[in-house]
């Protein structure tokens, strides 16, 4: 019998990757979209299977994790033996601007699956998955971060996070339940959202070595991730659900690197070589050299600016991830590193925009994107 997996945020970067993971491991899957008024599942379209046809192993349901009668239903229909919750308003900055919402989808959503799952009788049948985040850290009690670390949040994203993550270890330990924390650190990707700064940063890149934008307006360029690949991630996300012990555990390379470097790595994929002068807000990047005959741009021209609305009220300055539990009990390790990611990501976003530009030259409108 296939293994039945329910899958929150399937529209989302990680929920495309994971879906398709699952798929190939031969799982039906069920994933939980939202209603829009335009469509959302770009990320997902290449699994589309016609729910007309037979054996279908990829359906849709819709959702929305502030909806507890929802949740009940879908669970109960499709009685699954994993559960992923990766649903979450995931922003950091905008979390800020729309705290009760986040605390109720990204904490109390959490509640309602372990609920929904406790109420249906199916505490010993679905495993849940809940995506937590090296958000938690927050304020830097020590590095590397490691299962044992104090937690300290420092955003209303990571203060619902906080919640989630220890009501997955309650219902753990008052049901008996196996429902499990990955404590992933930042992992992007092409199907990264546009307005995370790894991806804001590569989209920008190609748009200016195509001449289709002059600038990008970042905020604090000293903030350091430790950066890996989705692809690499989701399959910690499975790896920890086989576990035959529920156990939490941190995801990350062990790597960190300034958000200032990201920019330089991915100017250098299309050849152009960044300076850096001023500091913190005054802080300007300028073109030094251009060793790509295919992209055309003035020696000197200032291609990042720094510009404070995209500053946090609190920020998380540095995390690095200690992967040695993943590494030594679930035997995980990334495939990609960070100069593989970031070729990836620019490689992506320049063959998009090469499209875009043939629009733009053949008179057809491009639209501008809101950050
Ligand atoms: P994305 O923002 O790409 O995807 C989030 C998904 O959640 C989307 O499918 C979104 O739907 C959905 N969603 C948002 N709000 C609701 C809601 N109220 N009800 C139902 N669905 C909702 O995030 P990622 O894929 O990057 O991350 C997946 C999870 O992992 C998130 O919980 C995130 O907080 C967490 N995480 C991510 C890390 C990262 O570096 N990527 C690191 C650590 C944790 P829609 O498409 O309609 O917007
Ligand atoms: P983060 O990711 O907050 O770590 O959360 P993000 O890419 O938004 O920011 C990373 C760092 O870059 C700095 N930064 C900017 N960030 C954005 N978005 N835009 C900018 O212009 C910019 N300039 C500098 C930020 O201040 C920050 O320090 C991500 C999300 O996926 C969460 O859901 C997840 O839990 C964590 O990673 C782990």
């Amino acid at each position: 019998m296939a293994k039945v997996a329910l899958v929150t945020g399937v529209t989302g970067q990680d929920g495309a990757y994971l879906a398709d993971l699952l798929l190939k491991k031969g799982y039906i899957v069920h994933g939980i979209k939202r209603r829009s008024s335009l469509f959302n599942t770009e990320r997902i379209d290449h699994l589309y299977q016609d729910p007309h046809e037979q054996n279908v192993r990829f359906k849709l349901h819709y959702g929305d994790l502030t909806d507890s009668t929802n949740l009940i239903r879908i669970i109960q229909e499709t009685q699954p033996d994993e559960i992923y919750n990766l649903a979450a308003m995931s922003h950091v900055h905008v979390s800020f601007e729309t705290p009760e919402y986040t605390a109720n989808a990204d904490g109390i959503g959490t509640l309602r699956i372990l609920e929904a799952v406790r109420l249906l009788g199916l505490t010993q049948k679905s495993k849940v998955y809940q995506a937590s985040t090296s958000e938690l850290y927050g304020l830097v009690q020590e590095v590397p971060q490691s299962e044992k670390t104090p937690f300290y949040p420092r955003s209303p994203y990571a203060v619902a996070k906080l919640y989630a993550y220890w009501i997955t270890v309650n219902y753990r330990e008052a049901y008996n339940m196996f429902a499990v924390n990955g404590i992933l650190f930042n992992h992007e990707s092409p199907l990264r959202g546009e307005t995370f700064v790894t991806r804001k940063i590569t989209r920008g890149v190609a748009k200016i070595a195509m001449g289709l934008q002059d600038k990008i307006y970042l905020g604090n360029l000293d903030a350091q991730r430790d950066w890996g690949h989705a692809k690499d991630y989701v399959e910690a996300m499975w790896l920890i659900l086989q576990q035959e012990k529920p156990e939490d555990y941190v995801i990350a390379t062990g790597v960190t690197t300034p958000v200032r470097d990201f920019v330089r790595m991915s100017f250098a994929e299309v050849g152009i070589e960044l300076e850096f002068k001023g500091k913190a807000e005054n802080e300007v990047g300028i073109v030094k050299a251009c060793n790509d005959p295919e992209y055309q741009i003035e020696i000197g021209k200032e291609v990042i600016s720094v510009d404070i609305k995209y500053y946090r009220p609190t920020e998380v300055d540095l995390l690095i991830g200690d992967p040695t539990k993943s590494q030594t009990q679930l035997g995980w390790k990334p495939k990609y590193d960070l100069s593989a990611l970031v070729k990836e990501m620019v490689a992506n976003d320049v063959e998009l925009f090469k499209k875009e530009k043939l629009l733009q030259q053949s008179g057809y409108y491009v639209r501008n994107q809101f950050e």
